[in-house]
């Protein structure tokens, strides 16, 4: 078969180059590995994913999604890396199926790139034509508060309804769908060298918030023995703020997946989301090792 093109840690790639690039991956590795096309942005870009998988049956799932803000350029190298390692490695798609979503927000990656380095939310159009897109972190169905219904322009608004948003409905019933089988979600957005924990829209403690924190740990213990980059492990309430709506709350409490986080990547840059080129190796080299202890302490736990 053809040898596919590869990623590429020494620029930002495209959204388009992500998508052939997956696009070459299951053409090469048919048997391994399937393109899914979640939904459609309002402007039309595809949210693509891949499955990757040794067609065993009765496998449990793992997902990781990427840029579902569109600044946080540094979170689609992560998903990449996690690819490239499953593609290469049989052992690893004998311990799972794997479930990797590189640009959650396309519309959105597009235009931070073409026009607005710092955009955030989608592209979705709103009452305010100065203020279009929603922040698709606080559109999921799970608890999802209108908070100002008006507050067009806020870079946390949460869409007039839960969903509204195609790329959260279309990642949103996928994860229903295949939620009897997954066992990790996490979502990688950037920045602040955390790994946060549900809920984020309380501190109480959820009922498996030891296993939650042993699995974080092994996690960051792994990413601080590569270049002794500290993460914190934290639940997102309290170590940030409160979120309604959040992709890991989703879930782990509408989707009962066991182990749910989000990971904020190490900052860069003159606003912390534009990390130079230069910062994309060293980041993937120390958080693949991360996603690795992750999976394994969640498979054997
Ligand atoms: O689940 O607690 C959560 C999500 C927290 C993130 C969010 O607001 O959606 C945190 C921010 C993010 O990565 O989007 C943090 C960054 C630095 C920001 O934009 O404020
Ligand atoms: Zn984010």
């Amino acid at each position: 078969s053809m040898k596919p093109r590869e990623a590429v840690y020494d620029r930002y790639m495209s959204c388009q180059e992500i998508h052939h690039y997956m696009r070459d991956l299951s053409a090469a590795y048919p048997e391994i590995a399937t393109g899914i096309i979640f939904a459609n942005g309002t402007e039309g870009h595809k949210v693509k994913g891949i499955k990757i998988s040794n067609g065993n049956v009765g496998q449990k799932a793992l997902w990781f999604d990427c840029a579902i803000h569109a600044r946080e350029w540094i979170t689609p190298p992560v998903c990449l890396r996690i690819i490239d390692e499953v593609i290469a490695d049989p052992a690893l798609r004998d311990l799972a199926d794997w479930y990797i979503l590189p640009v959650a927000n396309p519309d959105g990656y597009n235009y931070s790139i073409t026009t607005d380095r710092f955009w955030r939310k989608t592209r979705s159009p709103n009452p305010d034509p100065d203020c279009p897109g929603t922040d698709p972190n606080r559109n999921f169905d799970f608890l999802w508060d209108a908070g100002n219904p008006t507050d067009y322009c806020s870079e946390v608004y949460p869409g007039t309804n839960a969903f509204s948003e195609p790329e959260v409905s279309g990642i949103g019933n996928f994860i229903l769908d295949i939620a009897d089988s997954l066992v990790l979600y996490v979502a990688i957005h950037s920045y602040g060298e955390q790994i946060l924990y549900p809920y984020g829209h309380t501190v109480e403690p959820v009922p498996n918030v030891d296993q939650l924190i042993a699995a974080g740990t092994a996690s960051a213990d792994a990413i601080a023995a590569v270049a002794g980059t500290t993460y914190t492990v934290e639940n997102s309430a309290s170590g940030l703020y409160f979120t309604y709506g959040a992709s890991d709350d989703f879930a782990y409490g509408r989707g009962a997946v066991q182990y749910a986080y989000t990971f904020e990547l190490s900052g860069g840059g003159s606003a912390g989301f534009d990390p130079p080129a230069s910062l994309i190796q060293p980041v993937v080299d120390e958080v693949w090792p991360g996603i690795k202890a992750l999976v394994d302490y969640v498979l054997a736990n």
